[in-house]
């Protein structure tokens, strides 16, 4: 009754970290047109403010977590994050079946281009800027020029594109995240390896594949991915990536509040980079007996196999190969001419991309949290803990930049107690 909606209007919790957001709402009409608007604003508004769409966003966020189904305007009286514009754009949706701003959004050309361009790896909305004014209508303008950058993850995002834009099943995933723990075990015995991102959210599909890995010994986990990629590499699971070195430092985190428009970037050693999901990763059962050697557990890799491939030239070269700058050199042919051999080659496997993550324990428990998501759970969440309790938030840890002292925790719900914040699991972080 409409009594009883204004009454839950009135206790509706004010942060998205305080609600419960199921994959599965009610408002899904609603939300995919608020999502256009808040996609469109994001891509047009980058570099300078996203205010914008960070309205929109918030608008989004309450439609997934309200209890009823939204049949007219009246019914969102009192919700605050609910303004003028997105009011005409849902009665539009509940008027006529769909709102023209929407419509006319994802007509234009403009935008078209750029949700194409920044489906790339590599590409985001300033370079598909770019891209635009030099002209460049579709990937193929993009080809044509080679990797005009030089960076290692747009010629291999180019020449992968269909592979990539084939979301990754949630068996797949799960099938190679078991390979990952397995292969991590025999180098790190203890290894405690979790698939996070949309996944751990319940998603049935994703873009990619995120796997954090940490040990119960804080440190222990040092030295592990140089060796995890090693030992992917040798199962032929490995096509091209990039390591990113361990940049936490806690002298430089006290310095500064602020929430800087990268606030999701953190600090972790990690591996960014493209994977060969065998064909045989999202039918397991049929393949076991078709494709027994992709299939069958290989015996642990020793670890002086690994001290042999571990810091040998195979990772180390793809990575000066691919680096950025190498425009003119040998390793810029191999850019423009390798990824595209590669992908033209009869092939039994799929490109996929991966993000392998190490945490310490100490900080494993956030890192958790902010690699499971949502992206707007996380912004919400961070920024809570900044106007509500004067805590700086991040996936290494929750500080008091007063005291310079961090808050730890040895789960994730002691993550949200010292949040004060209602546990919320991990398929209700959907917001
Ligand atoms: P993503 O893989 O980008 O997002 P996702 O897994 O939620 O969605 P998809 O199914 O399309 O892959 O990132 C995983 C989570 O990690 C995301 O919810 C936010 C967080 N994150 C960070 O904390 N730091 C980072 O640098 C990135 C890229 C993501
Ligand atoms: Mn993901
Ligand atoms: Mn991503
Ligand atoms: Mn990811």
């Amino acid at each position: 009754s409409p009594a009883e909606e204004n009454e839950c209007n009135r206790n509706f919790p004010e942060w998205a970290c305080q609600r419960k957001a199921k994959l599965e709402h009610l408002n899904k009409k609603l939300t995919s047109a608020v999502e256009v608007l808040q996609e469109f604003a994001e891509l047009r508004d980058s570099n300078q403010d996203y205010s914008r769409a960070l309205a929109f966003r918030r608008a989004s966020s309450v439609l997934k977590s309200l209890p009823f189904q939204v049949q007219n305007v009246e019914q969102l009286k009192g919700l605050k994050d609910i303004g003028e514009h997105v009011k005409t754009v849902i009665s539009d949706v509940l008027d006529h079946g769909s709102s023209s701003e929407v419509e006319e959004i994802l007509k234009s050309e403009w935008f078209k281009k750029m949700k194409l361009f920044t489906s790339v790896f590599g590409i985001g909305p300033s370079t598909a800027k770019a891209w635009i004014e030099r002209g460049w209508e579709n990937l193929d303008d993009a080809q044509k020029d080679g990797c005009p950058s030089g960076d290692w993850r747009i010629a291999w995002g180019l020449a992968f594109f269909e592979d990539l834009n084939v979301p990754v099943g949630r068996i797949e995933a799960i099938a190679f995240s078991q390979i990952v723990q397995e292969e991590a075990e025999c180098i790190l015995p203890g290894v405690i390896t979790t698939l996070v991102g949309g996944f751990r959210r319940g998603k049935s599909q994703g873009h990619d594949v995120d796997i954090l890995l940490s040990h119960p010994t804080d440190g222990a986990e040092m030295g592990l991915l140089p060796k995890l990629i090693a030992a992917l590499g040798k199962r032929g699971l490995v096509l091209i990536g990039h390591k990113e070195k361990n940049s936490f430092r806690s002298d430089i985190l006290y310095q500064d509040f602020k929430l800087s428009a990268r606030g999701q970037l953190d600090h972790f050693e990690k591996w960014l980079g493209i994977c060969k999901f065998p064909k045989s990763f999202s039918t397991p059962k049929i393949s076991k007996k078709s494709k027994p050697e992709i299939n069958q557990p290989t015996p642990c890799t020793t670890d002086t196999d690994l001290k042999a491939t571990a810091d040998s030239s195979l990772d180390e070269s793809m990575n000066e190969l691919y680096e950025p700058k190498a425009k003119k050199t040998k390793g810029s042919e191999a850019i423009e001419l390798e990824p595209n051999r590669i992908s033209a080659a009869p092939r039994d496997w799929l490109a996929r991309r991966v993000d392998l993550i190490i945490a310490p324990k100490s900080q494993y428990y956030y890192a958790l949290v902010g690699w499971t998501g949502s992206k707007h759970f996380n912004r919400d969440a961070r920024l809570y803990a900044q106007k509500k309790l004067g805590l700086k938030l991040t996936s290494h840890g929750l500080f008091n930049l007063e005291k310079r002292e961090p808050l730890t925790a040895q789960s994730e719900e002691e993550v949200f107690s010292h949040l004060k914040l209602p546990y919320i699991d991990p398929a209700d972080r959907n917001c």
